[in-house]
């Protein structure tokens, strides 16, 4: 058999298993609802533009995955896991976070937490900002937009 023939072979196969055979979820399925607390963006030190927030993520009724997250007063945000490596504390820059149904996802200092690049001069403490956060559920794209309080380190 040619390699043209295999691969027709492969691509009859495929069609074969398309979306439209698999059935589709009833249009009454409501999609899952998230919740938030402790929103919150540290105040940049000195003059730094870079900085850390968080915020605590509940999600009722569906898995969620936490995709980006951005905001008008700030230029990027990542989102950064923190683990101990050889006895030093390291933050790592990942994909996303899952949220599993009735499961709580805490971003934090210390933890799990969004890395903030391009703060603006407005994210000052007593002063709040708007993060959007985007997630994905089910294939769905559904977004969250959170109001995070400005806080000043050591208060
Ligand atoms: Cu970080």
């Amino acid at each position: 058999m040619s390699k043209w023939l295999m691969s027709a072979a492969v691509l009859g196969l495929a069609a074969a298993c398309s979306p439209a055979d698999a059935p589709t979820p009833p249009a009454s399925e409501a999609a899952p609802v998230l919740s938030y607390s402790d929103a919150f963006v540290m105040e940049p030190i000195g003059s730094r533009d870079m900085t850390m927030g968080g915020v605590t993520l509940s999600v009722e009724g569906g898995d969620v995955t936490l995709l980006s997250a951005s905001s008008p007063s700030i230029e990027a945000i990542e989102l950064h896991t923190m683990a101990m490596v050889d006895d030093r504390m390291q933050m790592r820059q990942v994909e996303n976070f899952e949220i599993a149904d009735g499961e709580v996802l805490e971003l934090k200092r210390g933890g799990n937490h969004m890395m903030m690049f391009g703060v603006g001069e407005g994210v000052v403490g007593g002063e709040t900002v708007d993060i959007t956060l985007n997630f994905e559920s089910d294939g769905e794209p559904m977004t969250l937009v959170v109001e995070a309080d400005v806080r000043v380190v050591g208060e």
